[in-house]
């Protein structure tokens, strides 16, 4: 796959990954999202900066376990992970504050692999700070932050080379339905060269109270960070969103398999958007769509990877089995 070797990097090092297939602005979404009926807007507009550190603090409530979860598999297993891949490169899609990432880094410290980190992710403040505390806990490790859309298209990513490891941890693949899904995988594959390895984090279909509890934080914590996205289009798109006025809402659509987040209007109520140059009127306990996560059977994730033409090579996972950890890698 030929890339595009001359790619932007600013004054802090970051590499910007451009789009390879168009992807809609905040305000293309909002006016294909928010003008009529269903409403809904994607969920990748929760991570401004304020929304990064409260989905930070979602993973350290008592209900949300994926993080801590993923977290003690990856102390218990990266070592035979980085054995068995004994990366040079080391890059993760939707990377956030990386603090699971550590527990590869140490494993390659542990058995003197010195490689190279990229994380990618479309926060630049967060990869700015991740850079920071990487390097200057890893004297050995080089940091290339790469800042991008990491669903827009893989085509500008630049393949680095020697062995790489693609990493895509927390669940994040939840956030696309099952065909957008293979297709990132299908993606992600093409950027592989044969013997590269690619680690998934899935969470997995458990009983509906437990998925429930976990969206539903007695603190507010997810409340607030679904909330924060009408912050963000009050900031970004110039609207007049009271945040006194909705609600959260988070259930679990057993068929689907998938957690599903709105966003309620408490009244019947108008909303400008000055930057759509539009107002919408919202009926009382009309919902926006704000996120599905989806949760998957091993066999699903297994026919994810093995349909892209990719090999299992290790699954862990902990004894109540409610989360999956997945290294697959490109036969040769
Ligand atoms: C980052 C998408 C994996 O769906 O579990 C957490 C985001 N949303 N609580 C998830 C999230 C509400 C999280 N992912």
């Amino acid at each position: 796959m030929e890339c595009d070797e001359v790619s932007e990097i600013d004054d802090l090092a970051c590499i910007y990954v451009k789009q390879s297939r168009p992807s809609n602005s905040l305000e293309q979404d909002a006016r294909h999202g928010l003008l009529a009926a269903p409403r809904s807007m994607p969920p990748k507009y929760f991570y401004d900066e304020h929304g990064s550190l409260l989905f930070d603090r979602i993973c350290n409530t008592k209900e949300y376990y994926p993080t801590r979860t993923e977290s003690r598999l990856l102390e218990n297993h990266a070592l035979e992970l980085i054995e068995l891949t004994k990366p040079k490169h080391i890059l993760e899609f939707g990377s956030g504050c990386s603090r699971k990432t550590h527990f590869l880094m140490q494993a390659c410290e542990s058995i003197n692999i010195s490689c190279e980190y990229l994380p990618f992710d479309v926060c630049k403040e967060v990869l700015h700070q991740v850079r920071n505390e990487y390097i200057e806990r890893y004297q050995w490790l080089d940091v290339k932050p790469l800042v991008g859309d990491y669903t827009a298209g893989l085509d500008d990513l630049h393949r680095p080379e020697g062995s790489c490891l693609y990493v895509f941890l927390g669940s994040s693949i939840g956030n696309f339905n099952l065909q957008q899904a293979n297709e990132f995988i299908a993606e992600v594959t093409a950027c592989m060269q044969p013997g590269d390895s690619f680690l998934l984090g899935v969470d997995r279909v458990k009983s509906t109270q437990i998925l429930h509890q976990a969206y539903n934080d007695e603190k507010g914590v997810t409340e607030a960070f679904n909330l924060n996205l009408l912050n963000v289009l009050n900031d970004q798109l110039d609207a007049d969103f009271d945040l006194n006025k909705f609600k959260h809402k988070a259930i679990y659509n057993e068929v689907q398999q998938r957690i599903e987040m709105y966003l309620v209007s408490e009244s019947a109520q108008a909303v400008m958007i000055d930057g759509l140059d539009e107002s919408i009127s919202l009926n009382k306990d009309e919902e926006i769509l704000t996120e599905v996560s989806h949760k998957y059977t091993y066999d699903q994730v297994e026919s994810l990877l093995t349909d892209a033409g990719l090999h299992i090579l290790r699954h862990v996972e902990p004894d109540n089995a409610w989360f999956s950890l997945v290294l697959a890698h490109k036969p040769l």
